[in-house]
């Protein structure tokens, strides 16, 4: 059905961009603390910009074809005007406020459906970034700046002994501490050995960056000591993870979501990687069980395993330690999760997709501890049973909660109004009966289609945030109440296959 989540772990393959929303913003949050001494200790009060730091700009400026933002707009030569003679003052750019140098330069840009969006830079990296010696801090992420052809023309032409490729450029620029080249279009790299000079690098994008060729990044990144964060989500890695990956000791953040890695998880997860507190290994091809060694990160915050070949089964075990993990999803796997019903769980999560794991044929008591659980997807889960009455009040707090595709049984729960947040509720595909309960006010999408209810629907149907209302194929009767009208943002109205009086009221006009 039409599938609409509020919030993360749900990964949408029509989506270009990796990883769920949540995880890059808990990740440039993180990252943002982490390097907020850094990046703030200078301000652009003092002095001004270096003439050839200026030129060097100027000189990137004009390798750009397409500025559809205009955020280069300002960027001129100095003409009289006094606040463009001073690049520390141009969109993007901030300098030290004792020497002027440049030290950062974002250019990142932040519309989520990067190279299609209308923000996007388009054209050819200059050289001249390489004059930027100083510079702490480059994002030019989701820009289209790698030419048609996926390299830098320029380069080609004066710059050959770089291999002919874009990315070793970067290692020259040894003072960096944030690296964002992702999602700049068809760039690729053969080599990752640039990445060793750059001994300052705390963080490194380069998601979308084709690394195909490259077997040996964790050989490099291992020696990088400062390096926290990693991002390496669809550079189209092969093969299996070998044990050295488990040198990436000094790391709190890995995501090598959306490759092709396969073969199993080795216990290096947990036994080496000990100071990981996001953990991304979605959308690749692992096989096998999830090590009983992830109990041991005991500071891990987000656990992302969706969608591989994963079996096996979950027990408590897996999450005696676990007690800051705030997010995890193991949807689209074959896993079973076998947990005592006496069970407590020794964290609070805040986001859970257990989608297609084996969860039943009980419904899992220990959920009801989940009671902080804003996003939780429990659907094909294998559940035979009454939705428990504990339900509502536990995850009162919830936006978001999808049971589809199990066999719920029973009646909802009557106070299921008392779900103050709930938004998206998806109970699609069960064999629910009885009468539909008043609804939460905040609802703004409900599928309860394929089940059993019958009776007709309360009055209060008509909440005014709901846009969609999916009752098809039930047996639900009598006509549909003219609160109904009160739906101003209604967009999708499924009735079909019910026993409603023949005529629906004309005035819905449902949008
Ligand atoms: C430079 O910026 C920092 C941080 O904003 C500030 O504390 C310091 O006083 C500034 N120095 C000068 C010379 O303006
Ligand atoms: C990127 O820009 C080049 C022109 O420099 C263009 O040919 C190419 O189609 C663009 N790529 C995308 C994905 O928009
Ligand atoms: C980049 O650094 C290397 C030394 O690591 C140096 O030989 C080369 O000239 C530098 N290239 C540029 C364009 O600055
Ligand atoms: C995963 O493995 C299967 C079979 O080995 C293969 O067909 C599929 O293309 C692989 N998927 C990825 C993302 O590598
Ligand atoms: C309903 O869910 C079951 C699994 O519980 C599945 O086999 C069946 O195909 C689903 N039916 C529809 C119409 O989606
Ligand atoms: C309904 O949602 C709004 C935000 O959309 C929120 O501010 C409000 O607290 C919610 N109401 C309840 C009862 O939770
Ligand atoms: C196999 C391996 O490298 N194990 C190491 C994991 O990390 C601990 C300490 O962090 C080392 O003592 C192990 O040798």
């Amino acid at each position: 059905m039409m599938k609409r989540a509020p919030s993360p772990p749900v990964h949408d393959p029509t989506m270009r961009r990796p990883g769920p929303k949540l995880v890059q913003l808990l990740l440039a949050a993180a990252t943002c603390s982490f390097l907020l001494m850094t990046t703030h200790a200078d301000a652009n009060a003092g002095a001004t910009c270096v003439p050839h730091e200026r030129d060097a700009l100027l000189a990137f400026k004009r390798g750009i074809t397409r500025d559809p933002a205009g955020i280069l707009h300002l960027w001129r030569q100095p003409d009289g005007h006094s606040e463009l003679q001073d690049c520390c003052r141009w969109r993007g750019v901030r300098c030290s406020n004792r020497t002027g140098h440049v030290l950062e330069l974002r250019l990142g840009n932040p519309s989520y459906d990067t190279i299609y969006s209308d923000t996007a830079l388009v054209g050819q990296i200059s050289h001249s970034l390489l004059a930027l010696e100083h510079l702490q801090h480059l994002d030019l992420s989701n820009n289209n700046l790698s030419g048609s052809t996926g390299r830098i023309p320029e380069f080609l032409g004066s710059l050959r002994n770089f291999h002919g490729r874009v990315l070793p450029l970067f290692g020259n620029l040894t003072a960096l501490r944030y690296l964002d080249l992702s999602g700049m279009g068809a760039t690729y790299s053969t080599d990752v050995s640039w990445l060793a000079h750059l001994r300052f690098l705390q963080y490194l994008n380069l998601d979308l960056v084709n690394l195909n060729t490259v077997t040996d990044w964790p050989h490099v990144v291992s020696r990088l000591p400062s390096l926290r964060f990693l991002r390496l989500s669809g550079c189209s890695l092969t093969g299996t993870l070998p044990e050295w990956v488990g040198q990436l000791t000094s790391l709190v953040s890995l995501d090598l979501s959306r490759n092709s890695y396969a073969g199993p998880l080795a216990e290096f997860i947990g036994n080496n990687l000990t100071g990981l507190r996001i953990l991304d290994l979605s959308w690749n091809n692992f096989t096998g069980p999830l090590p009983e060694s992830i109990s041991y990160l005991g500071g891990l915050r987000t656990l992302d395993v969706s969608y591989n070949n994963l079996n096996g089964v979950i027990t408590e075990e897996h999450f005696r330690n676990l007690r800051s993990l705030q997010h995890i999803d193991l949807s689209s796997n074959s896993l079973n999760i076998e947990i005592s019903s006496k069970w407590q769980p020794p964290f609070r999560l805040r986001s859970a997709n257990f989608a297609t794991c084996g969860m039943g044929p009980l419904f899992p008591a220990w959920l009801q501890w989940l009671v902080d659980v804003d996003y939780l997807d429990i659907s094909s889960t294998g559940i035979n049973d009454k939705i428990p009455d504990w339900l509502p009040r536990a995850f009162s707090d919830a936006r978001y909660l999808s049971m589809s595709r199990n066999k719920l049984s029973g009646q909802l729960p009557a106070n299921v109004e008392i779900m103050s947040s709930l938004e998206e509720l998806d109970l699609n595909n069960n064999t629910l009966t009885g009468q539909l309960p008043k609804l939460p006010w905040n609802l703004t999408y409900l599928d309860i289609c394929i089940n059993s209810l019958s009776g007709s629907l309360p009055a209060n149907i008509g909440l005014p945030k709901l846009q969609v209302l999916s009752i098809a194929s039930n047996s639900i009767t009598g006509r549909l109440p003219r609160s109904i009208c009160k739906c101003k943002g209604l967009r999708t109205l499924v009735l079909a296959d019910n026993h409603f009086k023949e005529d629906y009221p004309i005035a819905l006009g449902t949008k």
